[in-house]
């Protein structure tokens, strides 16, 4: 089967181009592939863009912790029902101490994430200062702040951001069931000022949080209907956080795990998709079946947010193992 584009028409200042959109219910068919047929196709895709061998590596920062406005089901820094124990925003020497940290471990980006609905501008002033001093390490700089309002994204670039990590984390019509103190839309408008400020887009989803397999084609379909694509993809695993509402979420089928990576890899060719929270729940040969079909970066460290990860030791062994090599 192929995955069936229907024509949609994007129009620039001068310009009307017809360009194919993705359609969930053809995400879904490629999804239902017998296992093999989409390893394959997934690793022919992967292969034609990437060495599959080599593996991107980011490091993650939560630079202020929990006590957050937001309802994200998911998520142990809500207000509402999170129990991760509250950090107020940390001082730039203590992220300049972790990026260098991260650096000598072998990662490339290092990941600074905050728990609010969105920077205050003074706020934003001080994650400028980190990220200018982790630009200065030789380190790609992400960060992971929350809905943005005009403006903030040009200043996070000038202060020598590359990546800003914004996800639509699930299906547009399952959103609402997962969160209720702002909506999915809001989050497409975030991610237009930050493509529009010239910044580089990362942005995927959770999975496994009791959501169907049409909803997980409908995120897939829309992440690689973004114009462009997001550069990088992370999709999760959801970690089962102690008081969420999805504490109990029945866990999903790992080879579902790996369909959604290896639909991801399909639907995105160009983008780096990544292996993100959940790893350290997983074997090492189920990482390795997440790498077959197209998985091409990793959260390296200890630590994600306030969850854990595999050490980095255990992954340089699992590299080693697998033959992969650090990008
Ligand atoms: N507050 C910002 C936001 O919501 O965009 C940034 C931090 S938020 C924790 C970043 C992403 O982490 C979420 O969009 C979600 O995809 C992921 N995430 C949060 N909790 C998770 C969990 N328990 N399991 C898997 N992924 C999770
Ligand atoms: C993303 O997609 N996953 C990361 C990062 N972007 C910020 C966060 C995962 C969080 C997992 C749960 C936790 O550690 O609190
Ligand atoms: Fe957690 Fe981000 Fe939602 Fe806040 S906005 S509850 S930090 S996922």
């Amino acid at each position: 089967m192929s995955v069936s584009a229907a024509p949609r028409t994007i129009t620039t200042a001068a310009v009307t181009t017809k360009v194919l959109a993705v359609e969930a219910h053809a995400v879904e068919d490629l999804l239902s592939l017998p296992f093999a047929d989409l390893m394959f196709r997934a690793q022919q895709v992967h292969r034609a863009h990437f060495d599959a061998n080599a593996i991107q590596r980011s490091t993650l920062l939560s630079v202020k912790t929990g006590g957050c406005s937001e309802d994200c089901g998911y998520c142990s820094q809500s207000a509402h029902h999170g129990e991760a124990e509250r950090e107020k925003l940390l001082d730039v020497a203590e992220v300049v101490a972790a990026a260098q940290a991260a650096k000598d471990k072998g990662a490339t980006r290092f990941c600074m994430g905050a728990a609010w609905k969105g920077p205050q501008d003074k706020d934003l002033a001080k994650v400028g200062e980190m990220v200018t001093a982790v630009k200065n390490l030789g380190l790609e700089t992400c960060v992971t702040l929350g809905m943005l309002k005009e403006g903030q994204a040009e200043k996070l670039r000038d202060a020598g951001l590359d990546y800003y990590n914004h996800n639509l984390d699930t299906a547009p019509e399952f959103y609402g069931q997962v969160v209720t103190t702002h909506s999915q839309a809001d989050r497409h408008d975030t991610l237009d000022r930050v493509r529009d400020a010239g910044l580089k887009v990362c942005c995927g989803g959770i999975v496994g949080m009791g959501e169907t397999r049409a909803a997980r084609a409908a995120l897939i379909a829309e992440l690689a209907n973004m114009t462009p694509p997001p550069d990088s993809v992370p999709i999760n695993n959801l970690v089962p956080m102690p008081g969420t509402p999805l504490e109990n979420a029945p866990p999903l089928d790992p080879f579902e795990f790996v369909r959604t990576i290896a639909a991801a890899r399909i639907l995105m060719p160009k983008s780096f998709v990544r292996l993100s929270a959940g790893r350290q729940q997983m074997s090492d040969e189920l990482q390795a079946l997440c790498f077959l079909a197209g998985a091409n970066s990793i959260f390296y460290g200890d630590k994600l947010l306030t969850s854990g990860n595999p050490e980095a030791a255990h992954d340089e062994a699992l590299f080693e193992r697998l033959g992969l090599t650090a990008i």
